[in-house]
């Protein structure tokens, strides 16, 4: 496997222009930070004056100890939070997971739509497909990492650049 190691970036601006031209192509670069690795991060795209946005990635923990996603931090938004999705009742379902996500050694958990997402929370601008935005994850063991979000279409299912691992996923 190709690993990318990407160096923490710091405090870039949304919408600040860069005097260094940088391929918007999403990537789905894996973001590693010790025994972690966070791969396919994105958030979907929104409609003008959305107050929400939701975000996905997959968190592999190649180490022997187990890790929690704490919290998140996103540039565009009043406050994100760590949604799980359940079925009750036949009606799909979200709540903030008030401990957090546990990461446990070994595993790999994946956020996705329809499952467990990151919710963003008062948007400050509409999200459009192209962008990127780095958000802080704050784990337990290892600390915080920032990752790179590419913004998809609103209906985006998942990363273009994330590689398959299992064809035999159910539809
Ligand atoms: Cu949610």
């Amino acid at each position: 496997m190709k690993l990318l190691l990407i160096a923490v970036l710091t405090g870039a601006t949304p919408f600040a222009t860069s005097a260094v031209a940088e391929d918007h192509t999403p990537s789905a670069d894996e973001v590693q930070v010790a025994e972690l690795s966070v791969t396919g991060a994105f958030i979907r795209a929104t409609l003008p004056h959305a107050p929400v946005a939701g975000g996905y990635m997959t968190i592999a923990n190649h180490g022997i100890t187990d890790d929690r996603l704490l919290s998140v931090t996103a540039p565009i938004g009043e406050r994100t939070d760590i949604h799980e999705m359940t079925i009750e009742n036949d009606v799909m379902t979200m709540r903030a997971l008030p401990d957090g996500l546990p990461v446990p050694a070994g595993e790999t958990v994946s956020l996705q739509p329809a499952g467990n997402h990151l919710m963003i929370m008062g948007l400050s601008a509409q999200l459009v497909e192209g962008q990127s935005y780095d958000l802080t994850l704050k784990f337990e063991n290892v600390g915080e990492v920032t990752v790179p979000f590419d913004v998809l279409a609103l209906n985006a299912r998942k990363h273009p650049g994330l590689q398959e691992t299992d064809t035999h996923a159910p539809e």
